[in-house]
């Protein structure tokens, strides 16, 4: 069973982000050092490219689970971790990329056109890092955040300019093989193309690409012969055209009928009503064939086709046949808008959402807090280490979680969920112990045993904590 690998499904995972180091400075005769430990690196991406010679998925049949490197740990002495590498994954121009529930999350046309199918995560903040005016020495760093993991389907639709269709044997890959330079394969049996074939053409000063898709038959939008699937790699040409077989013996079949069962096919199909097409009359070359494209070529140009004879063995009527096209393509060109000629870049999702919700989730029980930052915020956390979780709840409480709970009616005691259904972090909501934590000044210090401030140094305390708020916006916002 031959299998087709324009369509496959892919699994991919960014690399994981590094945990940061919570490590304290030791030096002889100074027993109480700073704190020196590094950030966690960056989970490497997987990103997709559109590399012109790759002309296949089919290294992604045969193994569809890619995964980037993970960032290393940060570590004492103040030395961050190491990034994790990129994957860069090679498709085809015209490759589509789904969701599962079949989305287009990105279609990439034109060489170097990137698509971040997975995000890595990203590294956390060493105690180092973390240490403020108010919060000197953290007992605690941040977690790394794990890689995005996608599944994601690849379709590839061809990019040609020009679309050959018909009946299986009519001489498609024939023509294809003697307009361009491509070798596609060639056979007296139906079916004998699997996957379209793409050849280049140069007629006078414009070069085309034109590309032929397997045979149809009547039926086929019922999936009778090869099915319509590959329909999909004309949409995005310019022009169709019908190659009918002249020299056919078959007894129910003639040239005209041929015509009219494709059309009913690409009808069923959808969405190409609006191609100009043109008529190919191949095979020529043979008498009886000659004889009936005369018969026809009135009917057909009646119909307000172009008709062409040709014969892909003799080589007859290819010239012609070439300039038309040519014409065609031009023109239709001049009509598309120009295309950009900059690299695009398709992240999956919005970089930087800053807001939240609170609500109140009647099945679990709970209030349920949504957002990426208290999200993200949850998977830094690590809760074996209560000045880590203190520190989570400082945050949270600076960015209003607490008040929103307060106003949807939360109170002491009630569940909290932070997250998704499927990935949420639960607890008992403990307002007052935040209030008192306020009153007591942030984790990782302890007013009692503080002289109390000059007002200077409230002053800086309050601008170093200014620039701290700044510092986590700019690592979120990157750009
Ligand atoms: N005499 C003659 N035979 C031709 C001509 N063009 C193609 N053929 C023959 O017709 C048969 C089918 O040609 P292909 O080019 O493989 O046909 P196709 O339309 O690509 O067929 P599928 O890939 O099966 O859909 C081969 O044996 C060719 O040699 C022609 O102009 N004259
Ligand atoms: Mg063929």
């Amino acid at each position: 069973m031959t299998t087709f690998v324009d369509r496959v499904e892919l699994h991919v995972a960014a690399g994981n982000g590094g945990h940061g180091c919570a490590s304290v400075h030791r030096e002889k005769f100074k027993p109480l050092g700073g704190p020196d430990g590094g950030n966690g690196g960056r989970g490497g991406d997987v990103i997709l490219v559109v590399d012109q010679s790759v002309t296949t998925l089919l290294e992604y049949h045969h193994s569809p689970h890619r995964k980037a490197t993970n960032g290393k740990p940060g570590e004492g002495g103040n030395r961050s971790g190491k990034d994790g590498q990129d994957l860069v994954l090679t498709v085809p121009d015209g490759t589509v990329v789904l969701d599962k529930k079949g989305n287009v999350l990105a279609d990439l046309v034109g060489e170097g056109t990137t698509f971040v199918a997975a995000q890595g995560g990203r590294g956390g903040l060493g105690n180092a890092a973390l240490a403020s005016a108010r919060r000197k020495a953290p007992g605690f760093a941040l977690l790394g955040e794990p890689g995005d993991v996608q599944d994601i389907v690849l379709e590839l639709k061809t990019v040609a300019d020009v679309a050959l269709v018909g009946y299986p044997s009519a001489g498609k890959s024939s023509l294809i093989s003697v307009l361009s330079a491509a070798k596609p394969k060639i056979a007296d049996y139906p079916f004998t193309t699997l996957v379209p074939n793409l050849g280049v053409v140069t007629a006078g000063s414009t070069v085309y690409t034109i590309a032929d898709v397997p045979g149809l038959i009547p039926g086929a939008s019922q999936g009778r012969g090869l099915g319509l699937e590959f329909l999909r790699h004309v949409e995005r040409c310019s022009v169709l055209v019908h190659v009918l077989d002249t020299a056919t013996l078959e007894s129910d079949r003639d040239p005209v009928t041929d015509l009219d069962v494709i059309e009913e096919e690409l009808k069923q199909y959808g969405g190409l009503e609006d191609r100009p097409r043109i008529v190919v009359l191949n095979k020529i070359d043979i008498p009886d064939g000659q004889d009936l494209a005369d018969m026809i070529r009135p009917d057909l140009e009646e119909r307000g086709y172009r008709v062409f004879e040709v014969s892909a063995v003799a080589r007859t009527g290819l010239k012609e046949l070439s300039f038309a096209l040519a014409e065609i393509v031009a023109k239709a060109r001049a009509a598309k808008p120009k295309e950009e000629a900059t690299r695009i870049v398709i992240r999956p999702k919005a970089v930087d959402d800053a807001g939240f919700t609170v609500t109140y989730d009647e099945q679990e029980d709970v209030y349920r807090v949504r957002g990426e930052k208290p999200e993200r915020w949850v998977r830094q956390t690590d809760f074996n280490n209560d000045e880590a979780v203190g520190y989570l709840a400082d945050r949270l409480n600076r960015l209003g979680v607490e008040d929103e709970l307060m106003k949807a009616g939360a109170r002491a005691g009630d569940g909290v969920a932070i997250g998704s259904e499927e990935n949420a972090v639960v607890f008992d909501w403990e307002p007052t112990m935040v209030a008192g934590a306020e009153m007591l000044g942030r984790r990782g210090e302890d007013h009692r045993l503080e002289a109390p401030r000059p007002a200077a140094q409230r002053r800086r305390d309050r601008q170093a904590e200014h620039d701290e708020a700044q510092r986590e916006f700019d690592e979120f916002n990157p750009f």
